[in-house]
């Protein structure tokens, strides 16, 4: 057996300027005179998880905010229910190739997974917002499932613990240093295909960069017979 592990933001859809989009509109509503331009959110990218990036964004920029837990926690709920709004007015399209794959990788017989550092909620935003049947994939572990977030291995090894596999016998996906360090730390094979935020990273330690997931069968030939 075998499966194919994939990341979310800027892998299966080009999430990012979304999310930034939401955040931004999610200061607004709460009355606070922040905003992450693109500069901005590319520095602040190399933190994974919003929750985590909004305490490095106060911490960077010396903002005291009282009760900081509780109001980043309660500002990132509504960042969260602000960009799944827009995923459902259909904001984002899945990357070329990706809907092929997996529809290629489950006629061989080929298992799913996710491993992400966003939110289950806005993984199942964007697979319905794509028509994708999120049951389609056997496992989904989500940020908050574990205790640290990419670049830590952490996601990947409760995938792999889930689908009761070796890494040789599966293949990741991912579009930033951050995922691909996770994948690599994992033992897992990686393929990159990099992303708005993440052309200009280190992706020395992909086993294959590709601008897209066009190639099916060149994917499933690294799993095939796994
Ligand atoms: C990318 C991330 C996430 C998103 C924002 O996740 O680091 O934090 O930027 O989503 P992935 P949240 O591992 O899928 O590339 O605000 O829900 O964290
Ligand atoms: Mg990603």
């Amino acid at each position: 057996m075998s499966a194919l592990i994939f990341d979310v933001d800027g892998t299966l859809a080009e999430t990012e300027e979304l999310h930034r989009e939401a955040f931004n509109a999610a200061f607004v509503d709460s009355g606070l005179d922040w905003t992450w331009d693109r500069p901005r959110y590319k520095a602040l990218l190399a933190v994974s998880g919003g929750k985590e990036r909004l305490h490095h964004f106060l911490d960077r920029d010396g903002i005291v905010l009282p009760d900081a837990q509780e109001r980043v926690a309660r500002l990132h709920a509504l960042k969260t229910a602000i960009y799944a709004d827009r995923v459902a007015e259909g904001r984002l399209v899945l990357k070329p190739g990706v809907e092929a794959l997996i529809d290629a990788a489950e006629a061989a017989g080929i298992r799913l997974a996710v491993a992400t550092t966003t939110t289950r909620a806005n993984v199942d935003a964007l697979l319905g917002s794509a028509g994708i049947d999120p049951q389609r994939f056997e496992t989904m572990v989500c940020g908050d499932a574990v205790a640290r977030k990419k670049p830590a291995p952490d996601v990947y090894l409760a995938v792999l613990r889930a689908l009761d596999l070796p890494a040789s016998a599966c293949l990741a996906f991912e579009d930033s240093w951050n995922g691909l360090t996770a994948a690599k730390e994992a033992g897992l094979r990686c393929v990159v295909t990099p992303a708005l935020y993440t052309a200009d990273e280190d992706f020395a330690a992909a086993d294959l960069v590709v601008p897209d997931l066009a190639d099916t069968q060149r994917f499933l030939s690294l799993v095939k017979g796994g």
